[in-house]
């Protein structure tokens, strides 16, 4: 009866881990995508995965997105290839909470990053060709679902604005024109749905000051959390 109970229980636990469900945030540089998951991070429903900005500034002792804006040429082909790596990472993390809340996904690398870097010439069409296959790949075996994407959306000179007041180090070089061209491309590929989107879209106007964007965030809580709050 015990062995009974437990296969029970761990069917039960099965299906709820099945359940997860991977809400995925997406947005320029410097829109509000980490304030949007700290705002959520305590919810028992969640479990907020962000960036491991920590592991790309210090890859075995190398600051590697330093290096990507010191020289975007040179480094972009291996930093897109590690961020590649642990986004598969961070949509495959095990949770058994009902939401698994991400900060962008294997998609904005391709679609926004590799897409930016493809059509200025820092990424050789042979080096773009390796990512690519690498995206299809991870893509076809499923490794990078998303059930929702929330798209935190700000003008680029309000995204510009909070880059340089935070004054992260290794951003202190981003040029305007970058963040224009990577809003262009957000637009392209959540708007007007020029590349495929894995999943429905939650449009939010992040333009307003950081304050009233945790209440946009509070107010927008069902749709975000899908229902669970
Ligand atoms: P937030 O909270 O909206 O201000 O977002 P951030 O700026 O903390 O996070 P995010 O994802 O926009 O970017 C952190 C840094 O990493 C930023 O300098 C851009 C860079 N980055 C993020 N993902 C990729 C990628 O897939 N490829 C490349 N080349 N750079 C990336």
């Amino acid at each position: 009866k015990s062995f009974e109970a437990e296969f029970i229980k761990d069917f039960e636990n099965l299906n709820f881990c099945k359940s997860t469900s991977t809400v995925c945030i997406e947005g320029n540089i410097g829109s509000g995508k980490s304030t949007l998951l700290n705002h959520f991070a305590n919810s028992p429903h969640v479990e907020a995965i962000k960036e491991p900005l920590d592991k790309w500034c210090n890859l075995q002792g190398h600051n590697a997105l330093e290096l990507l804006y010191k020289d975007m040429k040179r480094w972009s082909f291996s930093f897109n290839t590690y961020v590649q790596l642990t986004r598969v990472q961070m949509h495959n993390f095990e949770t058994q909470k009902p939401i698994r809340m991400i900060e962008r996904s294997l998609h904005s690398t391709k679609h926004v990053f590799m897409e930016n870097n493809r059509r200025t010439g820092i990424l050789h069409e042979m080096e773009y060709a390796i990512l690519d296959n690498w995206y299809e790949w991870l893509n076809e075996t499923k490794q990078a679902e998303v059930d929702l994407i929330v798209y935190v959306r700000a003008p680029p000179e309000v995204s510009y604005q909070r880059i340089t007041r935070r004054d992260r180090k290794e951003e202190s070089g981003v040029p305007y024109e970058y963040i224009e061209a990577l809003h262009e491309l957000h637009e392209d590929w959540l708007i007007k749905q020029k590349h495929p989107v894995p999943c429905p879209v939650l449009v939010l106007d992040a333009s307003c000051g950081l304050d009233d964007l945790k209440h946009l965030y509070e107010d927008k809580r069902p749709e975000i959390l899908c229902g669970y709050h």
